[in-house]
């Protein structure tokens, strides 16, 4: 998959996306990102990609022709265009169904605001889909670009290894993954639970699942509402009611 950026800040993308499974994603053509710097194609001698909004009011909005012109070089020369997301606080809320949408295009475009956003007539004209990472506010688009950029390229086909894969198959489902334990048995005076150590597996998977729907329950209940629950899952919740969990 290839993913394009328009950026004001390229430097920004450089470590995140280069280290760990990303960057070995990079390196095996599994992914391919492509960066472009937003003012390389501004046509002033100041090379000015924002301006102040028309109808008066605070801070500063990017300019339509840097950004549509930065587009449109993308887009030369393409078979089909690539589908452009604006990364936006008025966008659609970033969730697991979306990121498997993406994953099936061969390629798409991350515009990245800033300040106030971009010129309105790029959003109507240009862009395809407003994406928010979450409801708060961030300084910028990159970093929440990254985030999409991450997410989407470990569903990739060979970019998560399979044992890893397993994993990832509990977070399609809407039940939270078990705790995981490791080495030392005893840290700080705080014992593994002592299932994990008997050798059961029956045992061990059944409290896994147990402490699953314990987290998600906790957490976010509403999760466990949508869940598909099995005849066990209903013996545990009963199970946990009658501890007081
Ligand atoms: N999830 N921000 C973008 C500037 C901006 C404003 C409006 C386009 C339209 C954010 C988020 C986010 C802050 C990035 C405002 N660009 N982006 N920036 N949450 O908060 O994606």
């Amino acid at each position: 998959m290839r993913i394009n950026v328009l950026t004001i800040f390229p430097e920004m993308f450089a470590s995140p996306l280069d280290h760990s499974i990303i960057g070995r994603a990079r390196q095996r053509r599994l992914l391919e990102v492509r960066i472009s710097d937003i003012r390389d194609f501004t046509t002033d001698r100041h090379r000015v990609v924002d301006d102040s909004p028309y109808g008066g009011g605070a801070g500063m909005v990017l300019k339509p022709d840097p950004l549509v012109a930065a587009l449109e070089a993308i887009q030369a020369g393409a078979a089909q265009r690539a589908p452009v997301i604006l990364m936006s606080p008025q966008g659609e809320r970033l969730e697991h169904r979306r990121l498997a949408a993406l994953a099936g295009e061969h390629e798409v475009s991350i515009l990245c605001g800033h300040y106030e956003g971009i010129d309105e007539r790029v959003v109507e004209q240009w862009v395809d889909l407003e994406v928010s990472i979450g409801d708060y506010v961030t300084t910028g688009g990159e970093l929440p670009a990254m985030v999409l950029i991450d997410a989407l390229a470990r569903l990739l086909p060979g970019v998560v290894g399979k044992e890893e894969s397993v994993v990832q198959d509990s977070f399609f489902s809407t039940i939270f993954d078990y705790p995981h334990y490791t080495r030392p048995q005893c840290f700080r005076g705080h014992e593994v639970p002592s299932v994990l150590l008997s050798g059961n597996h029956e045992a061990i998977r059944r409290w896994r699942r147990k402490q699953a729907l314990k987290k998600t329950r906790q957490q976010r209940p509403e999760l466990l509402a949508q869940a598909e629950l099995t005849e066990e899952d209903v013996k545990l919740l009963a199970e946990l009611d009658a501890e007081g969990a």
